[in-house]
């Protein structure tokens, strides 16, 4: 490792040490307090990899976009979230789904980049959960190819893509980083969601999500990832729901 990457591994981690023990003077935590807590953080070994992930995109991810967003010009971004898949199916007009997985919803836009030209050749993920609040692929009666795509996009950097609308979502009931939440006495429930990814040679990737004005939630994200400029006011036409989000994306 050079001793560059030691010095900044040093700079970082020493000040999240140095914030933790502000914390525990402030609050004059107890020794037996300490020792629950190194408990519980020795539970988290025995579940599931993704609640580790989850608790640290819980408090962390949303944060790590606002440092990003500081250095760029392009359009907001937001948490990645536990359930994004790489290999899913490329798609056009179209994401596949059940008759029961609700209500239509039409999305519709255009990716530029901060030069002002169209995101000609980009890749755009979209995925979002059904109308039970499950992600395809973590559940076994729902593979991979429903509820979430890849839309390649071309010289004009327009998407039009059929799908349904989400629901709020829990994060799940039974983990442990909703045994810390409980323990809070926070809420479980994110507001009503889609997740979208954009990816381009020599390009910053994009993530972020959108969501829907007048939901519930919106005041109360465990993930704090609402910003306003995320929330969407949906359109109707032809009877059917419109949610048009544009985006601009930052050169490397
Ligand atoms: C989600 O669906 C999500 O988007 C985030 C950020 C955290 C947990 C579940
Ligand atoms: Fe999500």
């Amino acid at each position: 490792m050079s001793e560059e990457t030691t010095r900044r591994i040093d700079k970082v981690v020493y000040d999240i040490v140095l914030a933790v023990r502000d914390a525990l003077q402030k609050n004059d935590v107890t020794f037996e307090e300490y020792r629950a807590a190194v408990h519980f953080l020795m539970d988290y070994v025995n579940q599931p990899d993704y609640e580790v992930a989850l608790m640290c995109d819980l408090w962390f991810n949303q944060t790590v976009c606002n440092i990003e967003m500081s250095h760029c010009q392009g359009t907001a971004t937001s948490v990645e979230g536990p359930y994004f898949l790489e290999n899913v199916p490329v798609i056009s007009d179209r994401i596949k789904y059940r008759d029961d997985d609700g209500e239509a919803l039409l999305l519709r836009g255009r990716v530029t980049q901060t030069d002002g030209r169209p995101a000609a050749g980009a890749e755009l993920f979209i995925w979002h959960s059904d109308a039970k609040g499950y992600y395809s692929g973590y559940e076994s009666a729902l593979p991979i190819e429903y509820l979430r795509g890849k839309v390649i996009l071309g010289e004009d950097g327009r998407y039009e893509v059929n799908t349904t609308r989400p629901v709020p979502y829990t994060i799940p009931l039974g983990g442990i980083t909703n045994r810390l939440l409980e323990a809070m006495g926070r809420s479980p429930w994110r507001p009503a969601h889609v997740h979208y990814k954009i990816r381009k040679p020599g390009f910053l990737e994009h993530t972020t999500q959108a969501y829907f004005k007048g939901g519930a939630y919106l005041d109360n994200d465990p993930v704090e990832a609402v910003l306003s400029s995320l929330v969407h006011e949906l359109k109707e036409e032809n009877g059917i729901k419109v949610l048009e989000k544009d985006f601009v994306i930052d050169p490397l």
